[in-house]
């Protein structure tokens, strides 16, 4: 953020510290916000703590996942010390840019957010009222860094776009105050799918750990797992309606190789399956190795993890009070 003078574009994006993230946050979001944060924009990336406390997690689990998801991200090769790495409740402008932003927020728009509905479906014994206004402040998290990108996958695009139409319902209402910002999703991992059923997205909070593979995965887990991943019966590594399971591991496989799928059915053609796993499995394991002994490294220097959170807490709070300020001020509230 230092170098305004250049004017870099800006991205911001956070994360849930609601477990391990899977190879489909990493491949959807993660990678993307490492390849981002050297050197071309100037980046932001939060732990959206507060969001996770709609599902009402235990303290102590909270407070440990927390610091180790701050770890995750250092541990992806984002440098802190020249991108904005924070833990949101620790910039308190998010809080308070969420209720201006409420109140120009329409009950029927945030009812009809797809993650409302069916997170509310999957938990009936806890329908707060934090589930319902979530976008909004994840509206807020975006609009108080006039943000330009912001990396996601594809799952998160709806609650982007309504981030886009409550900045421009302000911007009409009080005057220009929050820049309109852009999703940035990337082709191929947008949506990894689950190993036991392709029709799903891969997910953390699946009930059977089989569908998804953690970023801390041992090996040989990550081996078992791919190694009994659902496909078909055809026997033909293509890419191809109907073969949603090998499309996923295609996917996978070009994530991490970088190889084109034509690249991909070439090389496995007259082979079966069994190999085609097995290249996976190498590809994956070979891309999450120097992440998990770095996340390893950093979890033994927790005093270092702080530091850098408390920086970084810093660093965002002074950008996020300049339009904090504004809005305040824009709104009509009686400024001192
Ligand atoms: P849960 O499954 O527990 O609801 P989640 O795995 O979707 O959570 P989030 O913290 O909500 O995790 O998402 C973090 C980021 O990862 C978001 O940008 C989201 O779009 C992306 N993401 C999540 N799952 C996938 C997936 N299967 N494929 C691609 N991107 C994904
Ligand atoms: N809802 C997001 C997490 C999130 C987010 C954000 C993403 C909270 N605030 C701001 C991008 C920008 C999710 O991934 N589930």
């Amino acid at each position: 953020m230092e170098n305004t003078a250049e004017k870099k574009k800006i991205v911001l994006s956070a994360i849930q510290p609601t477990g391990t993230p899977t190879l489909g946050n990493y491949l959807g979001a993660l990678k993307n916000w490492k390849d981002m944060s050297e050197g071309e924009y100037n980046c932001l990336y939060a732990v959206a703590d507060l969001h996770s406390l709609t599902v009402r997690p235990e303290p102590a689990d909270l407070r440990r996942r927390t610091l180790e998801m701050y770890a995750i991200l250092l541990a992806l090769g984002i440098d802190p010390e020249k991108n904005i790495v924070f833990i949101q409740s620790h910039v308190p402008q998010h809080a308070q840019l969420s209720w201006l932003l409420s109140c120009c927020t329409q009950f029927g728009e945030a009812a009809r957010m797809t993650q409302f509905k069916d997170k509310s479906e999957k938990h009936p014994e806890n329908v707060n009222v934090g589930l319902f206004t979530y976008p909004i402040l994840m509206a807020a998290d975006i609009l108080l860094y006039q943000t330009d990108f912001v990396p996601i996958g594809e799952d998160q695009k709806q609650h982007l776009e309504i981030a886009r139409d409550i900045a421009e319902r302000f911007n009409t209402v009080y005057g220009n105050t929050f820049k309109l910002p852009e999703p940035f999703i990337g082709k191929i991992g947008a949506r990894v799918k689950s190993l036991q059923d392709p029709s799903q997205k891969m997910s953390k909070s699946d009930p059977n750990p089989k569908g998804y593979i953690s970023m801390l995965d041992d090996d040989n887990i990550i081996v078992k797992k791919i190694k009994s991943a659902v496909t078909d019966s055809e026997a033909k590594v293509r890419y191809a309606e109907g073969k949603d399971g090998i499309n996923n591991l295609m996917g996978i496989y070009s994530c991490c190789t970088g190889k084109t799928y034509d690249e991909i059915e070439k090389e496995f053609d007259g082979k079966g399956y069994g190999d085609f796993k097995s290249a996976v499995a190498e590809a994956v394991v070979e891309e999450l190795r120097p992440f998990k002994t770095e996340f390893n490294r950093l979890m033994g220097d927790k005093a270092y993890l702080t530091e850098c959170a408390k920086n970084g807490a810093e660093k965002a709070s002074y950008f996020a009070q300049r339009t904090l300020s504004k809005a305040m001020k824009k709104t009509g509230l009686f400024q001192l």
